[in-house]
């Protein structure tokens, strides 16, 4: 093999229709030449948003136990784990027990809310146990909602670049910080122990779903890759930009991000 081959492992869920979790991570990652082991935290007939007519959910935390004993029996670990969308809290410390294999390192996307709110089935329990989970990441994925409830910070649209930094220090370690306003533009903040970058962007006025796991799938594929967090980020970000500039203007549950796969 004439690059260093990873082997991930992405714990979310199978949102059968929707373009999002496992449905964006494992094509992703695989376009970036990693193994992408998978650990499914439910199987939703398709995401939680309104646009669909409801959704059904079954939880998988029951097989975690066994899935994760036979992992040690056969000494499987991985080059990093990737959390997102996560069912319920009671699959958090689920997730945690099992974590303590060897993992290598451990990207947290809290995947659970966006434009203020909470995602549907989420409270403010879960927001606590989501902060255990992200107390053990070496990278934090969150978007400007997600940072504000983790931090206890109250959710507004204006920030300057020093309140941002502020809100990326109080979680307290590498943070890849998205949907940041700037002005006419939209921003990632690249947070860690040496630096503060904002990368500003252009703004599509179009919100898609899924589009925060896209992200997030290119930055662990391209971090793993480069180990470079501001060039994993703009990566990214650009990819997004690009997909959501491609989306069919009648698809509305997702981005259509697969044209551009051989791009990575
Ligand atoms: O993309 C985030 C996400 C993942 N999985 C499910 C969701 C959502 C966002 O709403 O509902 C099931």
């Amino acid at each position: 093999m004439s690059y260093s081959y990873k082997r991930i492992l992405t714990v979310q869920d199978i949102s059968c229709v929707g373009q999002c979790s496992l449905t964006v991570a494992l094509p992703i990652l695989s376009a970036f030449g990693c193994e992408t082991c998978i650990l499914p935290t439910g199987i939703l007939s398709n995401h939680t948003a309104k646009d669909f007519h409801g959704f059904t959910f079954q939880d998988t935390t029951a097989y975690f136990p066994a899935i994760f004993d036979k992992w040690k029996e056969n000494d499987i670990t991985f080059d990093c784990v990737y959390t997102g969308y996560i069912g319920n809290k009671e699959q958090i410390s689920a997730i945690l027990e099992g974590l303590s294999l060897n993992r290598g390192k451990l990207i947290v996307d809290p995947a659970m809310a966006d434009n203020g709110r909470l995602y549907t089935g989420f409270d403010d329990d879960f927001v606590a146990e989501m902060k255990k989970l992200c107390d053990r990441a070496d990278i934090l994925l969150p978007n400007l909602t997600e940072a504000c409830l983790l931090t206890g910070t109250p959710y507004k649209e204006t920030w300057t670049p020093r309140e941002i930094r502020a809100l990326c220090s109080s979680l307290g370690r590498s943070v890849i910080l998205t949907g940041v306003p700037c002005g006419d533009k939209i921003g990632v903040a690249i947070c860690n122990d040496e630096d503060f970058t904002l990368y500003r962007h252009k703004r599509i006025p179009r919100s898609l779903h899924g589009t925060g796991d896209v992200f997030s799938s290119v930055f662990v594929g391209e971090y793993l890759r480069s180990g470079d967090d501001l060039a994993a980020a703009k990566k990214a970000a650009r990819f997004v930009v690009r997909c959501i500039e491609h989306t069919d203007a009648d698809h509305w549950y997702g981005a259509m991000f697969e044209p551009f796969l051989r791009t990575l």
